[in-house]
């Protein structure tokens, strides 16, 4: 009988310290997945009227806020940036780099907005960097390093892993807002052109 309860209590050691490291593993090796929205003709007010917005699609399917956006911290992410706006915004021409994904790469896929036979695509290119002169916002987390500039009218894929958990500001680098000097508006604005980014455990 002793020898039976000794048993049972090393069989609920093993299995109680077995159960961390099995879910870890396969936490980890799940890519996290998640996907922004850059919309313009968003009603700010009606003193400023429209201005440009990033949503993320939440797990209903719905449009949420992007004010706290929650990544995992060592595991792979892809993020996907689909842009549903045109033209484009002035910018440092240092934001034109992609930084802080896997080979400071992503994959853009052209022609969200179809402009009819003359629009030329560019399917599954991957791209370092892209002119300034197509910038329209970026997506970028600057004490991370991470640093996306988005294409008007464009899908764009990163792969990326964050290796330290914290609370960090993402934003736009463009002038894309409102007055003063197109800083104004959305580029003030947390949940529009500006926000928290809380690198967790997940
Ligand atoms: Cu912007």
């Amino acid at each position: 009988m002793k020898k039976f309860k000794f048993f049972l209590i090393v069989v609920a050691m093993m299995s109680l310290s077995a159960i961390p490291i099995i879910a870890a593993t396969s936490i980890s090796a799940t890519p996290y997945r998640i996907t922004l929205v850059e919309a313009m003709d968003v009603l700010y007010n009606n003193a400023i009227g429209a201005q440009p917005k990033f949503y993320v699609v939440g797990n209903n399917g719905d449009l949420e806020s992007s004010a706290n956006i929650t990544l995992p911290v060592h595991r792979r992410i892809i993020l996907t940036i689909i842009s549903y706006d045109g033209g484009n915004a002035p910018v440092a021409g240092r934001y034109a780099k992609v930084s802080g994904t896997v080979n400071n790469e992503i994959t853009i896929i052209n022609g969200t907005i179809a402009s009819g036979s003359n629009t030329k695509q560019a399917w599954l290119k991957k791209v370092s960097s892209v002119p300034v002169s197509q910038i329209i916002h970026t997506f970028t987390i600057p004490a991370l390093n991470i640093n996306i500039p988005v294409i008007a009218g464009t899908t764009e894929i990163a792969s990326l892993y964050i290796n330290t958990t914290g609370s960090y500001i993402w934003r736009c680098e463009t002038a894309c807002g409102s007055a003063p000097d197109g800083w104004g508006g959305a580029m003030a604005a947390s949940g529009w052109m500006m926000g928290n980014v809380n690198v967790v455990q997940k």
